[in-house]
């Protein structure tokens, strides 16, 4: 239904630039190459404007609306559906080991990004005891995930799970530039470099 349907029709992405989730759509959708049918909406998060609230009641973005007014939240639905327009390759692999490796990955990515935005909300708050342990384990969450990730390095292909990967290093170097992961991961730093370049990862850069 939706292919025929979205075939024709222009979608609605809330979004707000610095977030990586919705990096990691528009990632997708430059991937696939079909970008020109989202018109960006720009949303204000703090607090959440009236529109995105009336679309998403968690108030988060990435936020998608059909012309007929389906919401669909969060990314990893958004990017799913994305999947379903055009005819580019799939960015979710269809099934086997190659389908539960991508998911694991977005997983783990989503789980960095995750993390890594409360982190630095926490950050805005006056400093207490409870606030710093909310932190640490925010920051020893990210530090497992990374060494998992150099441990067992993504491909090269660009899907679901390669792409959440770059976008939640991507958001590491943005927002915690004072924190470097290379160093302690030189074999993600050089999938990463690698990676980066992609036009689906160069064109969905917050600074782009
Ligand atoms: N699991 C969600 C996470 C989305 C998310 O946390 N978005 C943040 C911006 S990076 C947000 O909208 N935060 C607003 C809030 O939490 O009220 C996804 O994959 O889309």
């Amino acid at each position: 239904m939706f292919l025929t349907f979205f075939g024709k029709l222009q979608v609605k992405l809330f979004h707000v630039k610095t977030s990586p989730f919705v990096r990691k759509v528009i990632a997708c959708a430059i991937a696939r190459d079909i970008l020109p049918r989202l018109t960006l909406v720009p949303a204000q998060l703090y607090p959440a404007d009236a529109a995105l609230l009336d679309a998403n009641p968690l108030s988060k973005v990435p936020c998608l609306v059909t012309d007929d007014g389906l919401a669909l939240f969060d990314s990893p639905v958004i990017c799913e559906f994305l999947d379903s327009v055009g005819e580019a390759q799939p960015m979710f692999p269809a099934s086997g080991g190659a389908r539960w490796r991508a998911l694991k990955q977005q997983a783990l990515a989503d789980g960095i990004m995750d993390a890594a935005v409360a982190r630095r909300q926490e950050q805005g708050r006056p400093r207490e005891e409870a606030r710093d342990a909310v932190m640490s384990r925010h920051a020893a969450a990210v530090d497992r995930a990374l060494a998992q990730l150099e441990a067992d390095l993504p491909h090269k292909a660009v899907d679901i799970g390669t792409i959440s990967v770059a976008c939640a290093l991507g958001y590491l170097d943005f927002r915690y530039a004072g924190e470097p992961w290379r160093p302690a991961h030189p074999q993600l730093a050089a999938w990463h470099e690698g990676f980066a370049a992609n036009p689906a990862m160069v064109n969905s850069r917050p600074d782009a």
